[in-house]
């Protein structure tokens, strides 16, 4: 689909393919909605980021708390949305051994209970060494420093969806 197929579509046709660029989240795309026609799929990912970046703090927070954690629990009992569970799978969150598991979900917690909301990483963007590294890391950072983190990451999540469902931009015909 490329951006002019975008712009043409209904309200709710709309929110129905690009509801869940961020993750749980259809309100992003209900509200982006009204923004079109845009002229790219730059223009429609920086509207996007202007309604994240507009939010309270709080907002910010409730998107975060939308992500399922990584090798959590709806991992187990296959309840990930289609693209979480692909991006899971594609990081090695699916093959975890039980040492690896236990760490994960150890530090899981301990993010939650410091910082109230998940840890969020692109992890199609981050192997599983990494996505350890970090977790273990990002738990020593202050909260107001990870709800920003969160949402770069959250930004990073959005663009790669939006790239697998919008042709990425043509380049200027010479
Ligand atoms: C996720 C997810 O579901 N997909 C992704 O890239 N990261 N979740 C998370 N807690 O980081």
């Amino acid at each position: 689909m490329d951006i002019a197929a975008v712009n043409a579509l209904p309200y709710e046709d709309f929110v129905d393919i690009l509801g869940n660029v961020v993750e749980k989240c259809p309100i992003v795309a209900a509200a982006v909605w009204s923004r079109r026609p845009f002229v790219s799929l730059t223009a429609l990912e920086a509207r996007i980021n202007d309604f994240i970046d507009a939010l309270p703090e709080s907002g910010k927070e409730g998107i975060l708390r939308c992500h399922p954690d990584l090798a959590g629990r709806d991992l187990q009992s296959g309840t990930l949305t289609r693209e979480s569970c692909e991006e899971q799978a594609r990081a090695g969150m699916d093959a975890l051994n039980s040492a690896e598991a236990s760490r994960v979900a150890w530090l899981n917690e301990e993010y939650k209970k410091r910082f109230g909301f998940p840890f969020v990483i692109c992890a199609r963007m981050n192997d599983k060494a990494d996505i350890l590294r970090q977790l273990s890391e990002r738990n020593q950072n202050e909260r107001a420093v990870e709800r920003a983190r969160g949402i770069e990451e959250v930004k990073k999540i959005c663009h790669l969806r939006l790239q697998g469902l919008v042709l990425t931009d043509a380049p200027n015909k010479l």
